[in-house]
């Protein structure tokens, strides 16, 4: 036997597609994901699978990720019961994060169910927590575990359920008893500081050993040519934006965090330097490092100057960044980049989505301009579609000013527009008081989202329209949006002919399936018809108005360090890679 043995896993933690069984059904998804790496079946696995599985690893317990979706995505011949059926877990994690899984979790929950009958199965994320009260019901599931931070209750889990010990002190937890009686224990654990728990490059590519299995480990179809990593520096927010699920508000009644918790400015680039002893992509900072105060922030650029890291570092800004910092950091960061999302160019709108945006486009403009002169090597500017005071004139407008930035003339300027969607976020402001903030919803229970996610069309399956734009005319807003910006980006040279005319192409596509598709929904269900649409439709749910090559860097030819990868290889086959915590401390 070469290597340790892959002993059956602790915990098996299953990431599903969006849709269960998006291979078979026709649904036009739209282009809800354009703007991340993954596609419409939304395969990316949360972060927090890696902080667990390193966590868990540390203290002596053996963590399996297999990322379902891309599986099935990869191929269609793929068989998940078969799969399931064949894994020996002690217990089952299933993460239902974002609330587009809310049809795919509770599926797969429930095979895993049927075929593992006494396996635990314990959900977890933050629609999780949002909709515990409502998951627990579910015969599927057994646990759930609450909060933007379960890596030491969940340990406190596993070991409770091996040795058979009661669960009434394990904080975060909502559970069944033997009756079925459900218990929420108080939402207690909240850390105050975020070091306790890293995120290891080097226990990917030790899972990917122990069970042969590299397919299952990855993020997002394509990661291996495109190795972005992220690294967090922030759980909560200071900001109040009213669509979004983890803004300050939200974060007091969902995840009970009153305020922003940071990562310490040691600890985050050690863990950079880690990632890139390992892998060349670039290093996305989840969160606005000036949100912890400007001392942090210039702590964590003098480390990054130490540091000298050869990846390329991704800054993301929430609020517009003064231009000292970014000189500070083009001073300390020989490669880097910044992603901004003013949401639109409008600023009544902007105000409306983010309380006072505290700056004006011309302070943008500017801000924008200071970046080209400096090392910046791109600027991402994101806008979206669905958001309170926007109507379908100010979409349009958005898209002309992003033509106006392109004339800047600078090829590393780059623009995007997306709509918000499949769904404005549960426990948002908007979800939570949609009159106030303009909105309508059509859905508020995770059942109602269940259902939505399978309705033939994206117009059918949002869960929102706003007192300024229907169901109908975001979709249209969206298209347009779409076609425009396109047609700009050939003119000004960001997109070659060919690859606009695809992206065209695409687009037009999807309008008229969405016209049949509009057509059988008035008609009612006819089984067949919807079949015959469902290789079309596969091929335009990947990208649908963008290209999605655009939100990605270079490909390089080597993307990893095979000097590291040779190390961890090594220790792994000396059986050296052992648990960093001693077992009597582990518990
Ligand atoms: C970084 C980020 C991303 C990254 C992805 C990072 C990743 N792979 O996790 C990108 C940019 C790609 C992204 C994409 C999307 N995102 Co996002 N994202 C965030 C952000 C800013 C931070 C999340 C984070 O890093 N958390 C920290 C890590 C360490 O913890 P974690 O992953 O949350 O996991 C912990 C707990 O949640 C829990 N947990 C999670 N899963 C499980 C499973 C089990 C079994 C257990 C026990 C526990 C558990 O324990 C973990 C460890 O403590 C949040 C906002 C925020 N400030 O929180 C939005 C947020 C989570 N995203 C959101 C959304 C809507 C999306 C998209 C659907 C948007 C879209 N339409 O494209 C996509 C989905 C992509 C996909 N799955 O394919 C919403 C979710 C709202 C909701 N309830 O549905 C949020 C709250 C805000 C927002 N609107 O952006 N996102």
């Amino acid at each position: 036997m070469l290597g340790p043995s892959r002993s059956n896993p602790d915990l098996l933690l299953l990431h599903a597609p969006s849709v269960y069984d998006f291979r078979k059904l026709a649904i036009l998804y739209g282009p809800v994901s354009d703007m991340v790496p993954s596609s419409t079946v939304f395969e990316m696995y949360p972060i927090g699978f890696l902080t667990i599985a390193s966590y868990l690893h540390d203290r002596g317990m053996n963590v399996r990720i297999v990322n379902l979706a891309l599986r099935m995505m990869n191929s269609r011949r793929f068989d998940v019961p078969r799969f399931l059926a064949a894994q020996k877990p002690k217990a089952i994690g299933i993460d239902l994060h974002w609330l587009p899984h809310a049809h795919g979790a509770l599926e797969v929950a429930r095979i895993a169910k049927e075929l593992h009958p006494d396996v635990p199965i314990i959900m977890g994320g933050l629609s999780s927590t949002y909709f515990h009260r409502e998951l627990i019901d579910y015969p599927q599931v057994d646990y759930v575990m609450r909060g933007d931070s379960t890596e030491p209750p969940l340990h406190d889990l596993l070991i409770a359920l091996r040795e058979g010990k009661p669960l009434y002190s394990i904080p975060n937890l909502t559970w069944k008893d033997n009756e079925g009686k459900v218990h929420v224990n108080p939402l207690e654990f909240l850390p105050m500081a975020l070091d306790y728990v890293d995120l290891r490059p080097d226990l990917m590519v030790e899972m990917v050993l122990r069970y042969r299995d590299l397919e299952s480990t990855l993020p997002f179809n394509g990661w291996w040519s495109n190795p972005i990593t992220a690294v967090l520096t922030v759980k909560g927010c200071a900001f109040e934006c009213v669509t979004c699920g983890s803004s300050q508000t939200s974060c007091t009644h969902v995840t009970k965090r009153q305020k922003p918790v940071y990562r310490s400015p040691a600890s985050l680039v050690a863990n950079m330097q880690d990632i890139c002893r390992l892998a060349h992509g670039p290093i996305l900072l989840i969160g606005d490092l000036l949100m912890a105060g400007p001392e942090h922030a210039a702590e964590v650029l003098e480390r990054l100057r130490q540091a000298d890291l050869a990846n390329e570092i991704v800054f993301e800004f929430f609020a517009l960044p003064p231009a000292a910092f970014l000189h500070e950091i083009d001073r300390c960061v020989s490669h880097w980049s910044m992603e901004f999302s003013p949401e639109s160019h409008e600023q009544a709108v902007r105000d409306a989505q983010e309380g006072e945006s505290g700056y004006t486009t011309d302070d943008m403009e500017s801000v924008i301009k200071e970046a080209l002169r400096l090392r910046c090597s791109r600027i991402d500017i994101f806008f979206m579609i669905g958001l309170p005071a926007q109507t379908m004139a100010s979409v349009r407008d958005t898209v002309e000013y992003c033509g106006h930035l392109f004339e800047i003339g600078d090829k590393r300027l780059s623009c995007f527009i997306s709509p918000m969607g499949p769904f404005i976020d549960p426990g948002s402001r908007g979800f939570e008081e949609p009159e106030r903030f303009g909105y309508r919803l059509f859905a508020r229970t995770l059942e109602e989202h269940r259902q939505l996610l399978i309705q033939p069309s994206w117009e059918h399956i949002l869960n929102y329209e706003t007192k300024w734009m229907t169901r109908r005319e975001l979709v249209d807003a969206t298209y347009d949006a779409a076609e425009r910006l396109n047609q700009l980006k050939v003119q000004h040279g960001r997109l070659s002919k060919r690859r606009g005319r695809g992206v065209a192409n695409g687009i037009a596509a999807a309008r008229a399936l969405r016209l049949r598709l509009d057509d059988e929904v008035e008609q009612g269900p006819k089984g067949s018809a919807q079949v015959a649409l469902t290789g079309e439709i596969t091929q335009f749910s990947i990208s649908t108005v963008c290209d999605k090559r655009e939100l990605f860097w270079p490909r390089r030819v080597i993307n990893f360090r095979f000097t590291e990868v040779f190390r961890i290889l090594r220790d792994y086959f000396r059986g050296s890679s052992r648990p960093r915590i001693p077992k009597s401390q582990a518990r």
